[in-house]
């Protein structure tokens, strides 16, 4: 099997680049503030007609990588359908620019500073009882609708914590009935023998592996979604597809032979990859009936690092690990048939934290009648996307990690990396080429005291690579623990 991979150069195609996003849908504006819901009580019999839900989830893929949001040089026909027959978000947000922080906070709902998920699961703690990843006191989606009576399944990437062998912190223990995929931020997408002792199922180490990672991955769905479709599920997708390292198959590189770069070439076969597994879930939902009954969720966790992975974001400024929106700004959308519009292109800003939000109402866990507060900081998209919700425009959105920081609203957005503080006006400036920080004290003022105000809510972050910051050695060594 790893005879079939292959090299790639370092060259970026820039001509290519140009020609990438043959349009750019224009962005606009706008924010509201976050909201608490209420549940009822938890229940192991799901509700009648209770959804199906699937969110499936990119890895590093960039805004301008999908043909929805306007590349022609990309082949990504089933996400385009599935944005096609529901919303597509030109202005769709995720809560970090890496990641394991954009996991934790899609999980749970909340922003993922609330609880000390700030970095990556990393090899450094702030105190000795931190557990390094999303601590069990966090309710994350599988865990509120497994105890709704839903089947769950998490095939892919975990990355929110048990890497280096904290049990409790893994998928199966983390309202998943179901884990195949691997704990840590990457891994091989050909590795037949587990040589990097990285691919699990449940606790367990697997033996072998023989197939390509990200179709394993739509494989296992397609067995999920059988197994389970007389009874509500949540199919989480984390595919690890477009992360590094670039692996593909001969057969999908082939299909891009005419792109010069070497790198970019393999990023384009491996996003066809993901695509191709993507038709097959969203064929199988369909042939089972349930296309009706099930709510399906896709986006990036963040933005492409063309450096790394060769996955672009233009026209946007910025890549991965970065607050400019080329960093947080991500391929987004949702489809619903007949609880969300169809063919709708959604240009006010949203963030993956309406996720959660928009899934506790689908699954009837929001009815105002109890006194489990689930505390989420999303708004449901069922509301906005139906006109009910106004307050949508005067909402802010919030990014902190280690020294870097942003807060944006209705058109402003205010970065500060380091010392560095910038403004731009995303209405007429979303490639952020202005910084406009002196002409607008009185929205710097505005901004600054929006974030301090939601700072406030924070707790300080728990782990991270920061020797100086986080001075504990997280001591905990992984594999050894694992049964084979
Ligand atoms: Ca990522």
């Amino acid at each position: 099997m790893r005879r079939r991979l292959r090299g790639i150069t370092r060259k970026i195609d820039v001509t290519k680049m140009a020609k990438d996003l043959r349009t750019f849908l224009i962005l606009v504006i706008f924010s509201a503030a976050s909201f608490g819901c209420q549940s009822t009580p938890s229940t192991t019999t799901p509700p009648t007609n209770a959804p199906n839900i699937v969110i499936i989830l990119a890895d590093d893929l960039g805004y301008a990588d999908v043909g929805f949001l306007g590349s022609d040089t990309v082949r990504t026909p089933h996400i385009d359908k599935l944005a096609s027959e529901g919303v597509a978000f030109t202005q769709g947000y995720v809560t970090a620019s890496v990641c394991g922080p954009t996991r934790a906070g899609l999980l749970t709902g909340r922003y993922q500073q609330r609880f000390g998920s700030e970095d990556n699961p990393a090899p450094y703690k702030l105190h000795e009882s931190v557990r390094v990843g999303v601590p069990p006191s966090e309710k994350l989606i599988s865990e509120r609708l497994k105890a709704r009576g839903y089947a769950t399944a998490v095939f892919g990437k975990w990355h929110l914590g048990g890497e280096r062998g904290d049990e409790g912190l893994m998928p199966i223990n983390r309202g998943f009935d179901e884990f195949f995929g691997f704990l840590e931020g990457a891994a091989l997408y050909f590795d037949e023998n587990n040589t990097e002792e990285k691919f699990m199922r449940g606790n367990a180490l697997v033996e072998s592996e023989n197939r390509y990672l990200t179709d394993a991955i739509g494989d296992e769905s397609l067995r999920f979604i059988e197994e389970n479709k007389d009874a509500p599920f949540f199919l989480y997708l984390p595919f690890s597809s477009v992360h590094a390292p670039l692996q593909a198959t001969a057969d999908d590189l082939a299909k891009f032979r005419h792109v010069k770069s070497e790198r970019r070439r393999t990023l384009l076969a491996m996003l066809h990859a993901m695509d191709r597994n993507v038709g097959r879930v969203l064929d199988k939902i369909e042939t089972e009936g349930l296309e009706s009954n099930t709510l399906i969720f896709f986006l990036s966790d963040n933005g492409g690092q063309p450096t790394d992975n060769y996955s672009y974001n233009m026209p946007l400024r910025g890549t991965k690990g970065s607050y400019y929106e080329g960093g947080i700004r991500v391929p987004f959308a949702v489809k619903w048939p007949g609880k969300v519009p169809q063919g709708k292109i959604y240009t006010l800003p949203v963030s993956s934290l309406d996720i959660a939000a928009t899934i506790f109402s689908a699954a009837g866990l929001t009815e105002p009648t109890n006194s489990d507060d689930l505390q989420i900081d999303g708004m449901n998209m069922l509301e906005y996307l139906s006109g009910a919700r106004p307050e949508l425009s005067r909402r802010y959105l919030f990014w902190k990690m280690v020294n870097h920081r942003a807060v944006r609203d209705a058109e402003w957005k205010l970065v500060q990396h380091g010392e560095t503080k910038e403004l731009f006006n995303l209405a007429d400036d979303p490639s952020e080429r202005r910084n406009v920080l002196d002409e607008r004290p009185d929205v710097v003022a505005r901004l600054e005291s929006a974030y301090l105000e939601w700072d406030r809510q924070n707790i300080p972050a728990q782990y991270g690579y920061d020797r100086n910051v986080f001075p504990i050695l997280d001591k905990r060594t992984r594999r050894t623990e694992f049964e084979r």
